[in-house]
């Protein structure tokens, strides 16, 4: 329990760093147990900063100093103090050298922050707060240096050693050891540091930049796995032109460098020069990795090769700015894999997200503006809100001034702030400037939790042939934030016309024959709005906020068969699918409320017709036909009922399976696999369509189903379809579910990203006996608690991504994961913080399920040393 609690850090009190680096050696003496770092800083007073007290403050944690010095001259301790979190220096010259060693222990580093060791490799990971874990150091993004790191390890275990920049130097030294240089000539904060030093084998290749520089590329993997990094760089080399082509930006290094490790807190990290990933987003062979493995590693390439201009060449000047590197990354890697495969099926699984983890967020207590006001612990702040809506910021300026201005001003950002540490001001500015548009009302979303809701109302005069739509914006309050003032809202509409067109639109005050583009975007700022549309002569059907212009909720009272009319005929791809999704969710719904409803004719008849459009893109259609989740449905009741929600979403696939039972059959016939294995968006699609089809079958009573199933997951093609087939048989329960996980674990029990499949399977099982099962399986060898991947692919699995069986009635769900925080936060707070959202939302819930999930918060928040990870989570979970 906190006697103290720990004090909040706040945006407002921003100053600017007192004292300033410019260059940095670092030198590494490596060895898992005891590793020295020696620091020599070239340190000045910032002419800039309000002058102080005089006094130096470095941040250090878990650190053994053995020497200072300042300009040659060994300090005795009466010159300096040293705490748990700072070394501060009483009386320091304006300009100096700061010469540092300390000790670290890379073996005991449990939380993955700072050195450590991941298998036999050594490696680091300091984004935001972990370059202090490693020397001392003004440890804030706005100090930016240049580093020289030179690394001395044992040659035999450590062949190759890697750190930022280019290489400068390598030799052997005498007993066995050797030494690598290793020179960034780009200042860059701390959080971008990184070294890596192991027994690894990499893939090579090269890339011509566009003016003709040669770069050097690297992916850096243990031997096992140097036949699975072929679509690693095939992607980056791809994200590599688009940067070029879509933003002017070009790499600047001789080399890039990425490694792949398999103990890793997130995905990947940017570092300059040498990303480190987690080995999930690099891996794949097409009978280890599904579809969405491969996509997803094509995507966190894209992620992370961007962050060399959006997050390093200008970063950020402190954390509240996160952002403006991690929303722009994400807009940009978005917006690469669009380009690249289906821009319709992209933006659909991106809203996905964003409504099921942003909107989540934005209505429970952890809510947050993009741009935080105070954080406890800045690791907590790496939230769907910074990344996702910050993504759909920068998307709502890039609409609002269009494709040519937004190169513009972008353009305009590299160029005025590049090897800067700025502001999501600064980047607004940019944007303002260069178009000439006022975004002073737009800057609100940077400071405004919540999500806005929309109540669009009509009127058709058929007399006059006008439409009006009137649209109120309304957020609700957030922790802290009571009143929610309106905000500047791009709403991209269409009208289709009965047969399903899209007519031409004509505002009011416009004169005729101006452009009458069928598509428009309104510009929402006020409380309340109408927009009049002249020369509508019969009542259209609205299309609202086309491919989700604004990460907004819009309420508008359609019928179910204008639901189906948007479903058939919308021109945009987006709304087609998402008025289907409001359809099936609507139905559901009733389901739950009313367990005999009848589901609508009209609604079979739609998936019927869709099934048989045989020359849609298949990747949409399965889009289209995915019944939505267990936990939007419960995002969209007052109170969740997690088993009428369950009940209600077994029911629809069996009623669909029954009556639809030849069209699914035959989609799953037309779509085997035939001929060897491909990575095109046309075959992901078939593959996505078949497995959604199988999926309903196995919903019905049709015993030729699980034949199918157990044929499939014997054939072995690729793993997409290998573990669609297992999750099914797995769901299905009896002999035949443990014979696929006995032969899958035979199989696969020596490659630990399958074996996160075969846990994450079992974890997320339908079947009631599921905890049980899963509690056996924190007992089984391969599982460990010192890999986040492995803890994710079981508790997180379970605890997030099986609504119904975390949520049973009887609490059992919260004590286990209760359990599990608390036994993991000494050892990885991070993870462990992570892990406790799956509770924040209790006060969704019925009173008896909220006293049980308030109980287990409780029960965490009184643990004994808890981390700042796990405290800010739980008492904001708990506050009123
Ligand atoms: C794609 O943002 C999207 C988001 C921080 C660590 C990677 O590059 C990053 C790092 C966290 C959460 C999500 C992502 C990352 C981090 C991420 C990765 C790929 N700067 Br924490
Ligand atoms: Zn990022």
């Amino acid at each position: 329990m906190y006697r103290d609690s720990p004090h909040p850090v706040y945006l407002e009190d921003y100053r600017p760093p007192e004292f300033l680096v410019d260059r940095v050696d670092l030198h590494f003496d490596l060895d898992p147990e005891v590793t020295h770092v020696e620091a020599r800083l070239d340190v000045y007073r910032n002419p800039a900063a309000v002058r102080g007290d005089g006094c130096l403050q470095l941040h250090g944690e878990k650190l053994e100093l053995e020497r200072i010095a300042i300009d040659g001259r060994d300090l005795p301790p009466a010159e300096y103090r040293i705490e748990a979190e700072l070394l501060t220096l009483h009386r320091v010259p304006d300009r100096f050298r700061l010469e540092t060693r300390v000790c670290i222990h890379p073996a005991q580093n449990t939380a993955l922050e700072g050195l450590y060791l991941s298998g036999d490799m050594l490696c680091t990971q300091c984004e935001p707060e972990g370059f202090r874990r490693i020397t001392y150091f003004l440890d804030r993004p706005d100090v930016m240096a240049r580093y020289r790191t030179s690394l001395v390890a044992d040659k035999s275990r450590y062949p190759v050693l890697l750190a930022n920049g280019n290489p400068v130097e390598a030799r052997d030294l005498p007993d066995g050891r050797h030494l690598a240089c290793w020179e960034d000539p780009f200042p860059k904060p701390t959080y971008l540091f990184a070294l890596v030093a192991g027994d690894l084998r990499s893939v090579e290749d090269e890339y011509h930049t566009a003016s003709g520089r040669e770069v050097e590329l690297h992916i850096y993997v243990e031997p096992e796995n140097l036949d699975k990094c072929n679509h690693a760089m095939h992607s980056l080399k791809k994200a590599m032109r688009w940067d070029e082509e879509t933003y002017g930006r070009e790499y600047d290094l001789d080399v890039y460098n990425i490694v792949a490790v398999s103990h890793f807190n997130m995905g990947a990290m940017e570092n300059k020069g040498l990303n480190v990933f987690n080995a999930k987003y690099v891996l794949a062979r097409p009978d280890t990795a599904t579809d969405a493995d491969f996509q997803g590693i094509g995507g966190v390439i894209a992620h992370e090769y961007f962050h060399n201009w959006t997050g390093n060449r200008i970063t950020c000047r402190d954390w509240f700015q996160l952002s403006l590197k991690e929303g722009f990354t994400v807009f940009r890697e978005q917006e690469f894999s669009a380009d690249m495969g289906s821009r319709g099926v992209k933006r659909i699984q991106d809203v996905r997200v964003l409504r099921a983890r942003q909107f989540a967020e934005d209505s429970g207590p952890l809510a947050h503006p993009v741009r935080p006001e105070s954080y406890i612990e800045i690791n907590n702040f790496y939230t769907a809100t910074v990344y996702e809506k910050g993504a759909e910021l920068v998307r709502m300026l890039a609409h609002l001034l269009g494709p040519g201005l937004f190169r513009k001003a972008t353009d305009l950002y590299f160029e005025r702030h590049d090897g800067q540490a700025v502001t999501t001001e600064d980047f607004v500015r940019c944007m303002e400037e260069a178009s000439g548009r006022d975004l002073g009302q737009f800057r609100r979303w940077y400071s405004q939790a919540g999500t806005p809701e929309l109540e669009v109302s009509d009127e058709h005069d058929a007399a006059t042939g006008t439409y009006s739509l009137r649209v109120r914006q309304h957020t609700p309050p957030t922790p802290g934030q009571p009143h929610k003032e309106p905000l500047h809202i791009p709403l991209a509409v269409g009208l289709l016309d009965a047969a399903g067109h899209d007519q031409p639109l004509r505002l009011e005050g416009e004169d005729e024959g101006e452009t009458e583009a069928p598509i428009r975007m309104l510009e929402l700022r006020e409380d309340e709005q109408s927009f009049r549309f002249l020369g509508i002569r019969e009542r259209p059907v609205p299309s609202l906020l086309r491919g989700f212009s604004a990460p907004v909720k819009v309420r508008y009272d359609y019928s179910d068969e204008e639901l189906m009319f948007l479903m058939a005929h919308d021109s945009d791809g987006f709304n087609r699918w998402d008025s289907g999704q409001s359809l099936s969710t609507r139905i559901l719904l009733q389901m739950v409320a009313e367990p005999g409803f009848r589901v609508p004719d009209g609604f079979l008849m739609a998936f019927r017709k869709a099934l048989r459009d045989t020359g849609a893109d298949r990747a949409l259609l399965a889009e289209i036909l995915t019944l939505p989740t267990e936990s939007h449905l419960g995002d969209q009741m007052e109170t969740v009922d997690v088993d009428g929600i369950h009940r209600a979403r077994e029911a629809l696939k069996s009623h669909i399976a029954a009556e639809l039972h030849a069209d699914l059959l035959a989609v799953v016939e037309q779509n085997r696999e035939a001929g060897p294995f491909v990575l095109t968006p046309e075959a992901i699609g078939r593959r996505s369509l078949k497995n959604l089809c199988l999926d309903y079958l196995m919903s019905g009573n049709d015993g030729q189903a699980p034949v199918l199933c157990r044929e499939q997951f014997s054939a072995h093609n690729n793993m997409t379809d290998d573990m669609a087939a297992l999750h099914l048989l797995v769901d299905d329960g009896g002999p035949a579910a443990e014979t696929a996980i006995a032969e899958f674990y035979g199989q696969w029990r020596d490659d630990g990203l399958v074996l996160d499949k075969w846990f994450a399977v079992q974890a997320t099982c339908k079947r009631d006996d599921t905890l049980r099962r899963v509690y056996g399986l924190l007992s089984h060898p391969d599982y460990s608690m010192t890999n986040p991947n492995r803890v994710r692919s079981l508790v997180g699995a379970f605890c997030m991504g099986n609504q119904h069986r975390f949520h049973s009635a009887d609490g059992a769900g919260y004590g286990f994961l209760a359990d599990r925080v608390l036994e993991l936060d000494p050892l990885n707070p991070q993870i462990a913080a992570r892990l406790l959202h799956a509770m924040a939302r209790w006060r969704r819930f019925d009173s008896a399920r909220q006293g049980l999930m308030r109980a287990a918060l409780e029960r965490v928040l009184g643990g004994e040393n808890l981390s700042k990870d796990v405290y800010e989570v739980a008492s904001k979970s708990l506050a009123d």
